[in-house]
């Protein structure tokens, strides 16, 4: 039987395929991607499921129901890596849903059962996040296709260089009518588990995020001879924007809005020349989209205000944009019989800080999510860890959820046979099922 060993010790064999040892990153469309797609796909093979790695590189695995073509309930979660990253955001969530997989293969569900490995969740290489499940969800855009990754290389080339046909890539959507729903377990990446000393949590929501690449244009100049009520420093502005962000987004409260900058660049970035150019990177995020957009565009108009006051300027080029994701009700109430059915008999519920591929196929399907306690809450960090014990915990509460979800399937079904409809049987096998491996 996989059990949390077993998950932990393969998310251990996970966290040495990297592409800078001994620091963890595995982005998309990468030769890490690949070689975690084939490493994974042997373990969804080992435990019954039949694999294929669909038109967006996401590998799936699949078992049928009592009869074949029946609609799939989806479990879980993603294989690539931010830089320097633990070794669980992502491949627990896989690794788990594997697990279960395996528990239940002699189990004649009234769904097929399919574990999908989603690629790109985080957005690392090519600034837009969600891929991998935006193109299960259907809404993969074009204009993602001339992005480009700090190697220079576009979305669209380092698509085919993986082997991957762009003019393909809308096969791997998959259709409403062929999905029960979409089940992720996933670290918590917050410290509200560890602080009440609990194993597993419930999520109701998930925080709709937006991405910028902010430009902030000034004018280089000697930093000896200007003197200073000439200068037109982007550096500064930069500077005098960014704690302004950290404040506004730390007075907006405990559920207010989150907006961190993670990446900042100067030009031209010499000791002795003024800053003409300061390019940074904005996350903002919050339980709801209309608090995110509000902070968003008072954050702007007062960058814009400091920007005039010193003769510098703001440019806005928007990288992602993805909406906060309700938790369907029906699929929580599973979670929670789980969580319950492990001895907890009031499971913790809690929005979700941190963005997941549960939003993408919240566009397309009814989607929950299970939180695993994580070490101090620590995570896109190599400190990033989890207890044995909550992962026994998780695996059981995963099971039991699945296990849930066809006893209420059972009770429609019996109900719709019952009076005569033969719809619940319907759903398509997805397009690209089928090795493309
Ligand atoms: O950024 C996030 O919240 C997620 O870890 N991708
Ligand atoms: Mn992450
Ligand atoms: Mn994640």
């Amino acid at each position: 039987m996989s059990g949390a060993r077993t998950v932990l010790d393969r998310c251990a064999e996970l966290a040495r395929i990297t592409a800078d040892a001994p620091r963890i990153e595995r982005v998309y469309l990468s030769a890490e991607h690949a070689a975690a797609n084939t490493l994974v796909a042997e373990w969804m093979e080992r435990a019954g499921l039949r694999t294929w790695q669909d038109t967006a590189g996401n590998l799936c695995g699949r078992r049928e129901g009592r009869i074949d073509g029946l609609p799939a309930l989806m479990i879980g979660s993603h294989l690539d890596t931010v830089p320097d990253a633990g070794a669980y955001d992502g491949p627990l969530g896989v690794l788990m849903a594997i697990a279960v997989a395996e528990r239940l293969r002699d189990h004649h569900l009234p769904f097929a059962l399919e574990v999908i490995a989603f690629n790109d969740e985080e957005g690392s290489r090519f600034g837009t996040a969600l891929l991998g499940s935006q193109a299960v969800a259907g809404r993969w855009q074009d204009h993602w296709w001339d992005q480009k990754g700090r190697d220079g290389l576009t979305l669209r080339r380092a698509f085919t260089d993986f082997g991957l046909d762009p003019g393909r890539v809308s096969e791997a959507a998959r259709t409403p009518a062929g999905l029960v729903g979409y089940l992720e377990a996933h670290i918590e990446q917050g410290p509200y588990l560890e602080a009440e000393d609990r194993s597993l949590g419930l999520v109701t929501a998930i925080a709709g995020a937006r991405r910028f690449r902010l430009s902030i244009l000034g004018e280089a100049g000697h930093a000896g001879g200007t003197p200073y009520p000439r200068r037109r420093d982007a550096l500064v502005s930069a500077c005098e924007a960014i704690t302004m962000i950290e404040r506004v987004a730390r007075e907006s409260g405990e559920n207010g809005c989150i907006a961190t900058v993670g990446q900042i660049q100067v030009q031209p970035g010499a000791v002795n020349v003024i800053p003409g150019q300061a390019d940074f990177t904005l996350d903002i995020r919050a339980a709801t989209d209309v608090q995110r957009d509000a902070m968003w565009d008072g954050i702007r108009v007062e960058i814009e205000r400091m920007c005039s006051s010193r003769g510098t300027r703001l440019e806005v080029f928007e990288t992602h944009s993805a909406p906060a994701c309700e938790c369907a009700s029906w699929l929580r109430d599973a979670i929670a019989t789980g969580i319950r059915r492990t001895g907890d008999d009031d499971p913790r519920s809690l929005w979700s800080k941190a963005g997941h591929d549960a939003m993408a196929m919240g566009a397309i399907c009814d989607v929950a999510m299970l939180f695993i306690r994580c070490r101090e809450g620590v995570s896109h960090h190599p400190a990033e860890d989890v207890r044995e014990i909550d992962v026994v915990r998780g695996i059981d509460a995963y099971e039991q959820t699945v296990l849930e979800i066809a006893r209420l399937y059972d009770v429609r079904d019996g109900a719709g046979a019952a009076a005569g409809r033969t719809d619940v049987r319907s759903g398509a096998v997805p397009a690209c099922f089928g090795r493309t491996r």
